[in-house]
């Protein structure tokens, strides 16, 4: 009886989308305690996003704005930021930030994916995402993420920026042809079918992906856990998202260099025993 008081909370007090959710819910209900059971997971989930920071006093505030608003429905979110020794004054930044944010300060600089590993031994949410602390990606594109990662059961879904015929800036050609290689050498070495392996939209069970042994320090977070996932044997689904991509002078800071790492990672996983 519970379940459907809160139920009935949620209706009233949900947007569309969420009603269309939870009459869903119903919709894929053969009884009624299936319908209370499916309710009750769908009540009861949390996505964790992680937040990995480097030096980005520009854009730190607005996209911290941008994931504030941002309405899960009947999701709840958690926040979870990791500085990895900024020293341009975001690390000041995000210690004045309110205590509902979970913050890690990493006292030398590691890079991303030693951040994105700290992240990870502290979100407490039932999925997790993997969000830049620049403006290069929409946060609404988390909202249908992790709706298909619940409806259809998902452990591994990624938001592919080449799905969406209106993302037709790069960062540069370099950026673009680096990203095609690094997704054909993914499909052929792992029998994937993604059309967009480097994307930082990587959305996960959290089980799942704190099961996989993790090694990386920096940008090579992408291949390793695209990798460690084809060979547990997941098929990457992938949704279009959107992409506004920033240059260099704007503080990207991957580089061409990250591009044979990448490759290598892809490669050493392939033929590794783990
Ligand atoms: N923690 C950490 N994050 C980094 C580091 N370098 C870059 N990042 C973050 O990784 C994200 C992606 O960086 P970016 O240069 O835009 O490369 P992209 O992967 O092509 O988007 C941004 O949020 C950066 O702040 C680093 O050394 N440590
Ligand atoms: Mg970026």
């Amino acid at each position: 009886m519970e379940l459907f008081k809160d139920e009935k909370e949620v209706v009233v007090g949900a947007d569309f989308s969420n009603l269309i959710f939870v009459c869903g819910a119903f919709g894929l209900c053969t009884d009624i305690s299936t319908c209370a059971v499916y309710l009750y997971i769908v009540l009861n989930v949390k996505l964790s996003i992680i937040v990995p920071v480097y030096n980005e006093k520009n854009t730190i505030q607005e996209i911290l704005k941008r994931l504030d608003v941002l309405d899960l429905g009947v999701v709840e979110k958690e926040l979870v930021i990791i500085d990895d020794y900024s020293t341009d004054g975001t690390r000041q930044i995000i210690e004045g930030l309110p205590a509902k944010y979970k913050k890690i300060f990493h006292n030398q600089n590691q890079g991303k994916g030693a951040a994105i590993r700290s992240g990870l031994k502290e979100a407490s949410g039932d999925y997790i995402v993997i969000q830049d602390a620049d403006m290069e990606y929409d946060p609404n594109d988390l909202k249908v993420m992790v709706d298909k990662m619940i409806a259809e059961k998902l452990q591994v879904l990624y938001g592919s920026r080449r799905l969406k015929k209106e993302n037709v800036q790069y960062s540069g050609l370099l950026y673009y042809f680096g990203g095609w290689l690094l997704t054909v050498i993914a499909n052929i070495l792992y029998g994937q079918k993604i059309t967009d392996e480097p994307t930082c939209y990587k959305m996960f069970q959290a089980n799942f992906i704190k099961s996989l042994p993790l090694q990386c320090s920096r940008f090579e977070f992408c291949p390793e856990v695209t990798a460690l996932s084809a060979l547990r044997g997941v098929k990457i689904t992938e949704v279009p998202i959107s992409y506004f991509p920033r240059h260099r002078n704007e503080g990207k800071k991957i580089r061409w260099q990250d591009e044979f790492v990448a490759i290598w990672v892809l490669l050493k996983y392939r033929f590794k025993k783990i």
